[in-house]
């Protein structure tokens, strides 16, 4: 088949790869000239997993361009972010997807929508400016950004068709690089079960928060009382956190509500999240650290391991902080590019009273306190996602504290 996949980015040029791997012929189109130029260079625009490799061995089955072409298949898999003020999905880049590839799509072309969209969009808005064009499939990605390439070959994928020859083609094409199970729906299905495996995840994460916050009032410490609870064998606590960044778990909750009046704990959920970087925050002022010192946040990628900042609680931490009156200075080897400057960890611990570590790297855990403790004004270390060793940086004259866990001896039963 001659796949046209629109849209570049951390889905679409994976997605694109693969395709092209399995023996099909891959347009890949994007709106942003400098990803082509560099695709054409035969240069990737981020790094992920195994990406390399395949593209190096694949890229002769691939042309990039800025306009989509005829192809046998279309492919959108452009952002949806959330329209923030409003709370609903911006659609604003799949519609101009599915207008850049009208007049391309024939009869018997398929267009696939990869793009997390609310319920009902395939339905309305993708056929109705395809002047409902028969064939439309509804492939969500499920992929985890540092494992994509893996997940996309080995997950199981839900696609939602519109009618049997849609299905026949989605399948032929999908099966022809995924080696998990392949499920069929409706349109409308796949779109909200995206939806809601996201959701899922979202609300659970709060769960985590909201104990980890209660366990610091009562003086437990969360990440025990967590791992305990996990050995009963229908249990499975998710981790508590600085917040919920990506792409998608802040996001994609609010899609699902959009058209409903129904939801209260989808909604909750999304508040509880959104407010643990302000948590974060008041964790500094408790360690004692007061407005105008300099902070020093370790990690701003939204999580472990990877250099995308999308959506990171990160940011909102350090606004809230720098309203607040402190200075930050941020470290994050993966990261290349963020609204703040990236500093090296001599520079951004030189002067600061607190180190304030948001994401767990891997790297983070072999930092010596030893050696970076002189560079200190004051040696305080917030660690939010429980990651280091904090016996030995107490052995080294740091104040430490830990995200959900409580004084033993700060107990007060007011209740009693
Ligand atoms: N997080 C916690 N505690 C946890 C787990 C995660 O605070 O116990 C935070 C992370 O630090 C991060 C955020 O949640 O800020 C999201 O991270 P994630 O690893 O849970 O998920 P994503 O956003 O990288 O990818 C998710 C995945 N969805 C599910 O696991 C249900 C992935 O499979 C989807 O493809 C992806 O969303 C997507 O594109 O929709």
């Amino acid at each position: 088949m001659k796949v046209c996949v629109i849209g570049l980015g951390y889905i679409g040029l994976p997605t694109a790869c693969l395709i092209a791997g399995a023996g099909h012929k891959v347009v890949g189109v994007d709106i942003k000239t400098n990803i082509i130029n560099m695709l054409n260079a035969g240069r990737l625009p981020f790094k992920e997993k195994g990406l390399d490799e395949l593209f190096n061995n694949v890229k002769d089955n691939m042309s990039f361009k800025n306009q989509p072409e005829e192809a046998d298949v279309f492919l959108i898999a452009v952002p949806t972010p959330l329209d923030k003020e409003a709370k609903i999905a911006d659609l604003s880049y799949v519609r101009k997807a599915c207008e850049s590839i009208k007049k391309y799509v024939k009869e018997d072309s398929l267009v696939v929508v990869e793009s997390t969209v609310p319920p009902g969009t395939c339905e309305l808005i993708v056929s109705s400016i395809l002047n409902n064009k028969k064939l439309i499939a509804h492939c969500p990605e499920r992929a985890m950004p540092g494992n994509t390439l893996y997940e996309m070959v080995y997950n199981d994928r839900v696609i939602g068709a519109n009618n049997d020859n849609s299905k026949e083609i989605a399948g032929r094409l999908y099966s022809s690089f995924v080696k998990g199970k392949i499920f069929y729906t409706d349109l409308k299905t796949a779109e909200m079960v995206k939806l809601m495996e996201n959701t899922f995840r979202d609300i659970n994460i709060a769960l985590a928060n909201e104990f980890a916050q209660i366990a610091e009032d009562i003086g437990v410490n969360i990440w025990e009382a967590i791992s305990l609870a996990n050995r009963h064998p229908r249990v499975n606590i998710l981790s508590p956190g600085p917040g919920v960044g990506g792409h998608c778990l802040a996001v994609d909750p609010w899609f699902l509500i959009e058209n409903s009046s129904k939801s209260k704990m989808i909604s909750l959920a999304r508040e509880i999240n959104d407010s643990m970087p302000k948590h974060v925050m008041e964790l500094v002022k408790k360690i004692g650290v007061p407005s105008g010192e300099t902070l020093t946040v370790l990690g701003v990628a939204y999580k472990r391991d990877v250099d995308d900042t999308r959506e990171t609680p990160a940011l909102k931490f350090i606004r809230i902080a720098e309203n607040e009156g402190y200075n930050i200075k941020i470290h994050d080897p993966y990261v290349k590019e963020f609204e703040y400057p990236i500093l090296d960890l001599k520079e951004a611990v030189t002067g600061s009273s607190c180190i304030v570590l948001l994401t767990d790297h891997s790297v983070f855990k072999s930092i010596p306190p030893d050696k970076i403790a002189c560079f200190m004004k004051d040696k305080n270390l917030v660690d939010t996602r429980n990651c280091l060793d904090h016996n030995l940086w107490v052995n080294h004259g740091f104040k430490v504290k830990v995200l959900g866990k409580g004084d033993a001896s700060e107990l007060k039963l007011s209740k009693l």
